[in-house]
C-alpha cells in the first residue's frame, strides 16, 4: 500500500473563537466543525492531516520548523498573524514545502489592511471568501500538489 502524503493545516489567533461570535463574516461553523470536515475530505483525498491551532506566533514558527521532514505540505490560515508576520514567511520559506494559504472571508472585500499578505508571497496558491469550503479546496489543491511532486 502507498504511504500517504502528509499536510499540517495550521490556524492562527481567534481561530478557535469561531461559531462564536460574528457568524456573518465567518460561518457558524466552530474549528472543531473544520477539522471533522478536513479529516473527512483528507480520506477521501488519501492524504492524512494534523490539524492545529495557536494564539501564539512563536509556537506557530515552531511548528511550521518542525514540518520538515514530518509533513509534504502546510495548508495555513494566519487569521491576523497573515498581515503583520515576517518570522511566518521565513519559517514557511525555510520550510520548502508546498503552501496553500486559506481565509475564510474575502480579505480584498475588507479593510485595507488585510489586503496585504506576508504569506501569499511564497504561497503556491490563496484561497479566500469561501467560508470553510476553502479549507477543503486547499486540500483539493495540496492533494495535486503533493501529487505532482512524487512524479
Ligand atoms: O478570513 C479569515 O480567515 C481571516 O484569516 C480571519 C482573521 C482575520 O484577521 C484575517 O484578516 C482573515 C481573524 C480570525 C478571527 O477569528 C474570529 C473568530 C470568531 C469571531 C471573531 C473572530
Amino acid at each position: 500500500m502507498a504511504i500517504e502524503a502528509s499536510v499540517l493545516i495550521l490556524n492562527g489567533p481567534n481561530l478557535n473563537m469561531l461559531g462564536v461570535r460574528q457568524p456573518s463574516v465567518y460561518g457558524t461553523e466552530t474549528l472543531d466543525d473544520i477539522e471533522v470536515a478536513c479529516q473527512e475530505r483528507a480520506e477521501a483525498l488519501g492524504l492524512a492531516i494534523d490539524f492545529r491551532q495557536s494564539n501564539n506566533e512563536g509556537e506557530l514558527v515552531t511548528w511550521i520548523q518542525q514540518a520538515r521532514g514530518e509533513h509534504d505540505g502546510i495548508i495555513i490560515n494566519a487569521a491576523a498573524f497573515t498581515h503583520t508576520s515576517i518570522a511566518i514567511l521565513d519559517a514557511l520559506t525555510l520550510a520548502e514545502l508546498p503552501v496553500v494559504e486559506v481565509h475564510l472571508s474575502n480579505i480584498f472585500r475588507r479593510e485595507s489592511f488585510r489586503h496585504h499578505s506576508y504569506i501569499s508571497a511564497i504561497a503556491k496558491g490563496v484561497i479566500c471568501g469561501f467560508g470553510f469550503q476553502g479549507y477543503l479546496l486547499a486540500l483539493d489543491a495540496m492533494a495535486s500538489l503533493v501529487d505532482n511532486a512524487a512524479l
